[in-house]
């Protein structure tokens, strides 16, 4: 089973590339050049040394606007089937609703990520229909407010409840907890401290038994850190990266591959020598 496969890698951790779905021009004429873009950084990530590709027709960035369904689903659906045509890599899509989950899982999409953790209409009940694995992330808040001074009890103790209380939500709509994917959510309700806090104790999260993906590739908390533009952020991206893995994760999303895949290789080395 795909999960086994992660769990069970020789690899410190898979690299999830990140593929950038931006909205297709209003002319037809932009279509064709936008997917011929992205199945070629597809099949660039594939060389790299990406195992996942990461899909989203949703921007998540604080503040961002709204996506229609109908407009998420022309931009990631026709993606999702024509990468699974070409390529043999496993398929993430990042979604938060439901209609888009199924047709995406009906068009072969291998793993779905949600940033809203199946909070949203019908996502418990169309997961539960099917067999894929599903990542569960942590926010606090929502994308256009919740940057606005972001507060914790206890950040890792309020985290690991929210994973508590969904994992078993899960279970009871009939998802597998062996289906389940944990992501604490970098940058989604949490400031430069507590994304800081969050990666330190990044490993208290091994206790609850599942696959951690992590995600802080180009993230603020890189750029407010180093005061750094989002081209220019990689080297605080790996260090961020290596970290994550070295306490455990399983999955780590970034958008810069083969740096991120040497440094994998390269905490392999370290591992086998322990
Ligand atoms: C620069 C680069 C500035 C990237 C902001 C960003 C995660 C995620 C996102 C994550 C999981 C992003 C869809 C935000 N982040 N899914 N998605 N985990 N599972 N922002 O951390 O990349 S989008």
């Amino acid at each position: 089973m795909l999960l086994n496969k992660i769990l069970n890698q020789t690899a410190p951790a898979q690299v999830m590339g990140i593929l950038n779905v931006t909205p297709d021009s209003f002319s037809d004429g932009g279509k064709y050049t936008q997917t011929d873009k992205a199945i070629s950084q597809v099949a660039m990530m594939i060389e790299q040394g990406a195992t996942i590709i990461d899909i989203g027709g949703e921007s998540t960035r604080p503040g961002a606007a709204e996506v229609s369904e109908n407009d998420e689903l022309s931009r990631v659906i026709p993606l999702v089937k024509l990468i699974k045509a070409h390529f043999d890599v496993l398929i993430s899509v990042d979604t938060s609703k439901a209609e888009v989950m199924a047709e995406a899982i009906n068009s072969g999409a291998d793993i779905i990520n949600d940033v809203r953790a199946l909070q949203n209409d019908n996502c418990l009940e169309v997961i539960a229909k099917s067999n894929v694995p599903v990542c569960l992330m942590h926010m606090q808040g929502l994308p256009r407010t919740m940057q606005n001074n972001p507060q914790y009890e206890n950040l890792i103790d309020d985290i690991m409840l929210f994973f508590q209380q969904r994992i078993n939500v899960c279970q009871q709509a009939g998802i597998a907890k062996e289906r389940i994917i944990i992501d604490p959510g970098f940058g989604f309700g949490k400031t430069l401290k507590q994304n800081y806090q969050l990666l330190a104790h990044l490993s208290q999260f091994k206790s609850l038994g599942l696959p951690i993906l992590s995600g802080t590739s180009r993230k603020s908390m890189i750029g407010n850190l180093l005061n750094r533009d989002v081209e220019q952020r990689l080297a605080g991206s790996l260090t961020t990266a290596i970290i994550a893995a070295q306490q455990g994760a399983n999955i780590i999303r970034v958008h810069d591959v083969a740096e991120t895949v040497d440094a994998m290789k390269v905490l392999l080395a370290l591992e086998q020598n322990v």
